[in-house]
């Protein structure tokens, strides 16, 4: 699946960065990213410019803050552990995009400290075998619920209510 996606994501980029539906784009290589293995996007400064969220093969969670070029400049870094996956959102409910890392062991969340630096805000552990996650209301109170496919012996869907504060239940 993710073989197929990666194809129609090249051959998608191929099209665009050729001209073929009047677009083009050009490349950045940023060398201290290498070893990325996801990632998510957000106004993490509220600047009006997007920032990224990388996590690399190392355990290392960054924040890259973009600019009116374009270009990213990283910010700074926190330890993680094995990244499967991750997703933004305002978990903590003071305006600024926070993250959760879907991790080899489980859930964890960093809360924007405003600068573009994130710390650490909470965890559950013991969920492991994660897939994917997504951020999403699921409850109706208009803060950002979790909800996480893993797979140990079977799979399974989990779901992690935010009760405010980036802290979960
Ligand atoms: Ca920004
Ligand atoms: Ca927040």
């Amino acid at each position: 699946m993710r073989t197929k996606l990666l194809v129609c994501l090249l051959s998608l980029t191929s099209l665009l960065s050729t001209g073929s539906f009047g677009v083009s784009f050009s490349w950045t290589n940023y060398p201290a990213a290498s070893g990325t293995v996801a990632v998510a996007s957000a106004d993490v400064n509220r600047d009006g410019f997007p920032d990224l969220f990388v996590a690399d093969d190392e355990g290392v969670l960054s924040v890259w803050l973009g600019s009116a070029s374009g270009t990213f400049t990283r910010s700074g870094g926190v330890d993680i552990s094995t990244v499967v996956n991750m997703v933004t959102g305002d978990f903590t409910g003071d305006g600024y995009p926070d993250v959760a890392v879907l991790e080899s062991d489980g859930v964890h969340t960093f809360a924007s400290a405003h600068n573009g630096v994130i710390v650490p805000s909470g965890g559950f552990t013991g969920l492991g075998g994660g897939r994917e996650i997504i951020a999403v209301d699921l409850n109706g109170d208009r803060a950002p619920d979790l909800a996480v496919t893993r797979c140990v012996s079977v799979c399974q869907l989990d779901t992690l209510i935010n009760v405010g504060g980036g802290n979960f239940r």
